[in-house]
């Protein structure tokens, strides 16, 4: 029997979404024709949703509908529809302050819990274009463009308390993807879980010691308590590689649908510590006939533009806006007050490059030792070069997590990077 579902709501399939299309005008005159001229075609390969592109004479749409379980998984783990919702609530939200850098949406449904929205060509999954080791120059500027004013203007330091605490309200709801977070990422690596997995023999020593790890046990479970309760701004929540689609010149974020209000911190470290994961691969994917080592470099040139560049446009938004109710600007006027401002905000980057740090580390330790992987890894055929891999990136993010005031730029984290590689 299949699960309970609220009235109205059908899982769409290849054979019914154009009949959802043409009835609504606005979208059916964007693919021209009727919806016999419409193709459509399923593409989600991400855990939880079904994905449809179609093309019509005249133009191309994307319709992403929530399906009510996990699709990784099947019926056996439930998933709340609304997670729609509130996917199509952080892009409204985020895109009032990133523009063009995430996809426009042309409808929700709030019955089918579906959005239609704007079918990104000829974009790919930044992921998939980096296991081909291709670069992409104007990923830096964007993403932290994007980190930095979707976190910035979503915080106590760009809103009025009354605002920023009916933001947060909305995005409460979202539980059962926070709780996916909280279980998925802070706490089944670090104990026996039937959902783990990784490339077995070879990790089943390195991950018997990380259970085994109270101080990493520690960390980790510093970092979930700062996920569970520190509301800083509206996350997406689950920014890796794979949630950005790009071209060479131009990078939109997708799928924001773990959003709610957090630390700003897991944002920027889902960014920094995939970024790393993949740097750790290449060695997986190089042939003696194409080597990684450049492609390898650049990886960590993005890694170390990627904080610098947000730290600078965070800064600067901070310097144009001080509108929130934190730091109100007229207790800092004189010039006492502006030096001890800016020294208060020399910590608080300190502060957040240490969280991003950390969550970066946990992030890559899930994707090693937890349910969902990634194919930056995944896709390394020999699982002793595999192993290989994943062995150095669950060194330098143990380090990462634990030692993580020797950090102290980013600098020191790609020189870290380059270490453990080098010492195998
Ligand atoms: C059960 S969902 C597993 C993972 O897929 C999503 O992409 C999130 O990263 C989540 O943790
Ligand atoms: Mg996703």
């Amino acid at each position: 029997m299949g699960l309970e579902t609220p009235e109205g709501y059908t899982a769409l399939g290849e054979a019914t979404v154009a009949a959802f299309l043409a009835g609504l005008p606005a979208v059916a005159k964007r693919l021209g024709g009727g919806p016999k001229d419409w193709t459509v075609g399923e593409v989600g390969d991400g855990n939880l949703n079904l994905v449809f592109l179609v093309d019509g004479p005249k133009g191309g749409v994307c319709v992403k509908q929530s399906l009510p379980y996990v699709r990784l998984v099947g019926e056996g783990w439930p998933m709340p529809l609304e997670r729609a919702f509130f996917e199509r609530s952080c892009l409204a939200e985020h895109g009032r302050h990133v523009g063009r850098l995430i996809p426009e949406v042309y409808h929700y449904d709030p019955l089918r819990f579906a959005i239609v929205m704007e079918k990104l060509s000829p974009h790919i999954i930044m992921r998939r274009g980096m296991i081909e080791a291709v670069r992409y120059p104007s990923f830096a500027d964007h993403i932290s463009t994007y980190m930095a004013r979707a976190l910035f203007f979503t915080s106590d330091l760009a809103l009025p308390a009354p605002e920023k605490k009916q933001k947060v309200k909305l995005f409460c709801d979202n539980t059962e993807l926070c709780r996916i977070t909280e279980d998925l990422i802070f706490t089944d690596p670090y104990r026996v879980h039937e959902r783990n997995r990784w490339t077995s023999p070879q990790l089943d020593g390195i991950a018997a010691d990380i259970r085994a790890d109270c101080e990493l046990k520690l960390a980790v479970s510093t970092l979930k308590l700062k996920f569970l309760t520190r509301a800083e701004a509206l996350l997406h929540g689950d920014l890796h590689t794979g949630s950005v689609m790009v071209t060479e010149d131009d990078s939109r974020v997708i799928d924001p649908e773990f959003a709610f209000f957090g630390p700003m911190g897991f944002d920027i470290g889902a960014v920094i510590g995939n970024l790393l994961l993949n740097y750790f691969a290449q060695d997986g994917h190089a042939t003696s006939d194409r080597p990684r080592d450049d492609y390898q470099d650049w990886v960590l040139e993005t890694v170390d533009e990627v904080w610098s560049l947000f730290q600078g446009k965070f800064l600067a938004l901070w310097a144009d806006h001080p509108d929130g109710d934190a730091y109100p600007a007229d207790l800092f006027a004189d010039a006492e007050g502006a030096e001890a401002l800016a020294a208060a905000k020399h910590v608080f980057m300190r502060r957040l490059f240490a969280d991003a740090l950390g969550f970066g580390a946990a992030k890559m330790i899930r994707r090693i030792l937890g349910l969902a992987h990634n194919i930056d890894l995944e896709w390394i055929e020999d699982p002793d070069r595999r192993a290989v891999c994943e062995t150095r990136a669950l060194k330098l993010a143990r380090d990462l997590m634990v030692n993580t005031s020797d950090y102290r730029t980013i600098a020191d984290v790609t020189a870290a990077a380059r270490e453990t590689r080098a010492k195998g």
